[in-house]
């Protein structure tokens, strides 16, 4: 089980690392290589998904990523309409530091026709935006503002109220592309403050800048653009 893998991790100090593929933009006949990059690097998990994926492709691209990798393989869907039962999980995702109720509840709704009798981990997660200093797909999507890289507090009260709501994860992102990753103060306060497994993610660039999201709480980290990029 994915979350129980987590957690368990958590608890050892054992860091994790999650390569986040957007199918709309991995070509599917390079997806043999990807897999292949992503063992070298010792990934522990895949994250599919992405703002903007175009119907069905997720569902056929987590069919031949399978093929090519042992490693599960989690949605982290921009829109309901990404859910695939050929994945193993699904971060099941609510934009907290939000106000727009699509993201806190609706897309939620949406999703449950897909999960009825999905064998999907199912995996509710408090979803944190962070300013990255670039106008992210999340923030355009959402249409919803990022908590400021200075408002540490606001970012401890999002993430100890979404444990509080009963989330299992809370994942700080700083989006897709980021110029600055969360910073190392918010991880640390953040980590401080909350019991359960932390995901950080967003312009994570270079191997110094993993080693101290790392250092600073992060239970789990997101690489995609670096990834993509062959930067990792
Ligand atoms: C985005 O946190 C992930 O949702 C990964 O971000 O593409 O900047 O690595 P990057």
């Amino acid at each position: 089980m994915i979350l129980s893998r987590v957690q368990k991790a958590a608890k050892k100090g054992e860091k994790l690392l999650a390569i986040l593929l957007d199918p709309d933009k991995s070509k599917i006949a390079e997806i043999q290589e990807i897999a292949k990059r992503i063992d070298t690097i010792k990934a522990d998990f895949i994250l599919v998904g992405g703002s903007f994926v175009e119907n069905n492709l997720t569902e056929h691209f987590v069919i031949k990523l399978k093929k090519h990798t042992t490693l599960p393989i989690i949605l982290f869907p921009g829109d309901y309409s990404q859910i695939t039962n050929e994945a193993d999980g699904l971060l099941f995702l609510s934009l907290l530091s939000g106000r727009n109720p699509e993201y806190l509840i609706n897309q939620q709704i949406k999703a449950v026709p897909y999960l009825k009798n999905s064998t999907l981990e199912i995996i509710p997660t408090g979803y944190i935006l962070i300013d990255g200093g670039t106008k992210s797909s999340v923030l355009k999507v959402s249409k919803t503002n990022p908590i400021p890289q200075n408002d540490i507090e606001l970012a401890v009260a999002t993430s100890v109220a979404g444990m509080y709501k009963g989330k299992q994860l809370i994942y700080l992102e700083a989006g897709s592309g980021a110029k600055n990753s969360v910073n190392s103060t918010m991880i640390q306060e953040v980590k401080k403050q909350i019991n359960i497994p932390l995901i950080v993610g967003g312009g994570i660039k270079t191997k110094e800048q993993l080693k101290n999201v790392y250092n600073c709480g992060a239970d789990v980290a997101v690489i995609g653009t670096a990834f993509e990029n062959k930067e990792f």
